[in-house]
């Protein structure tokens, strides 16, 4: 219902007290975040913090309040028993597992490249249950993730939200600091004429990419017989709010330069949210041979490629990569 608040919301369409109560602090927790970051230029809260996180990058100091932010949100839940963050070399043990209990895998602040510039950043989470016979590093799969969402920090502050059939966005009202529902059920058009990839990246590309990439540039008069736009903005959860919007895909292959360690992206704080969250709203999310949701994680900070976005313009690519596989050729892409 239009403009129902977040927790009316909550009570409404999620049965289990517990999830309920966790997801009500994820989204003080995003609260909380969003204020950061608006005033991170004036608490001096820019520039790097000195540190690297787990995959060598740079950390900036909201990087790491917000990682702070985030997981004491989760902890006063009293049943999250462990948290797998972007931010921390390790899992965070909570409490000693218990089936029920929930495993929450964020990224903190994704994109924070962007703080500094004043585009947009956010926060990027996945739940799902202790499995039953879970040891308490049990990594969770894809499909044992029950909710999942993210919100984002740009002109207004967004929470989207999927429990695996739908995706509804709720919008942070700053007079009553409430999130209430603004984008009910939102749906990824099936078709687009929008693609977002790291052009710079072309020369590390593989063949069926630096294809598909160059047959969106040839426009109307090319094979695909229609203008493409282009967009990148350095940060998923921007590029996947968009593509919620209007539609669009999202591209992030593994390339020549990050083959060795899988590609760019995090599977489990990253592809496996973002993923769960574009299919439920009726889109597509693959690695290119395997649906992302599908992907065993291996270890906690296991990357992949993500291809994900309009499901007509997925399943051209997947496709492509299926026939590069039986005509290692660098077949073309139609
Ligand atoms: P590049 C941000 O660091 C991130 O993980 C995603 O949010 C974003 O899509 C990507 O990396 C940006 O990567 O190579 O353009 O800096």
């Amino acid at each position: 219902m239009q403009n129902e608040t977040l927790h009316a919301y909550l009570d409404r369409e999620v049965g289990d007290e517990h999830l309920r109560d966790l997801l009500d602090r994820i989204a003080s927790a995003c609260w909380s975040i969003s204020a950061l970051v608006c005033r991170s230029a004036l608490q001096g809260n820019q520039g790097e913090a000195g540190s690297v996180n787990p995959q060598g990058e740079v950390q900036k100091p909201l990087d790491l309040m917000a990682d702070e932010v985030f997981a004491r949100s989760c902890a006063g839940n009293g049943r999250t028993a462990t948290l797998i963050s972007e931010e921390a070399d390790d899992i965070t043990v909570l409490k000693n597992p218990s089936p029920g209990d929930f495993v929450v895998c964020y990224d903190p602040l994704d994109g924070s490249s962007n703080l500094d510039v004043d585009l947009s950043v956010g926060t990027i989470f996945a739940i799902s249950y202790v499995p039953e016979d879970a040891s308490q590093n049990a990594l969770p799969a894809g499909h044992q993730m029950v909710c999942a969402g993210y919100a984002i920090y740009g002109p207004s502050t967004m929470l989207a939200l999927t429990t695996g059939t739908r995706v509804d966005g709720f919008s942070l009202d700053p007079e009553t600091d409430t999130f209430v529902l603004t984008h009910p059920a939102m749906r990824v058009p099936p078709e687009t004429a929008e693609f977002a990839i790291n052009a710079s990246r072309r020369r590390h590309w593989d063949g069926v990419m630096r294809d598909y990439v160059a047959q969106c540039l040839e426009g109307p008069t090319g094979p695909r017989g229609k203008a493409f736009n282009m967009r990148w903005t350095a940060s998923m959860v921007a590029e996947v709010h968009r593509i919620l919007i209007r539609g669009g895909i999202f591209l992030y292959p593994t390339d020549d330069e990050n083959r060795a360690s899988g590609g760019k992206l995090r599977l489990l704080y990253e592809g496996f949210p973002m993923a769960m969250i574009i299919e439920a709203a009726g889109g597509r999310a693959t690695d290119g041979h395997n649906d992302i949701l599908d992907v065993t994680p291996k270890h906690l900070h296991q990357r992949t490629s993500v291809i994900l976005g309009s499901a007509g313009e997925v399943d051209l690519i997947a496709a492509a990569y299926t026939q590069a596989e039986r005509a290692p050729d660098g077949s073309r892409l139609t």
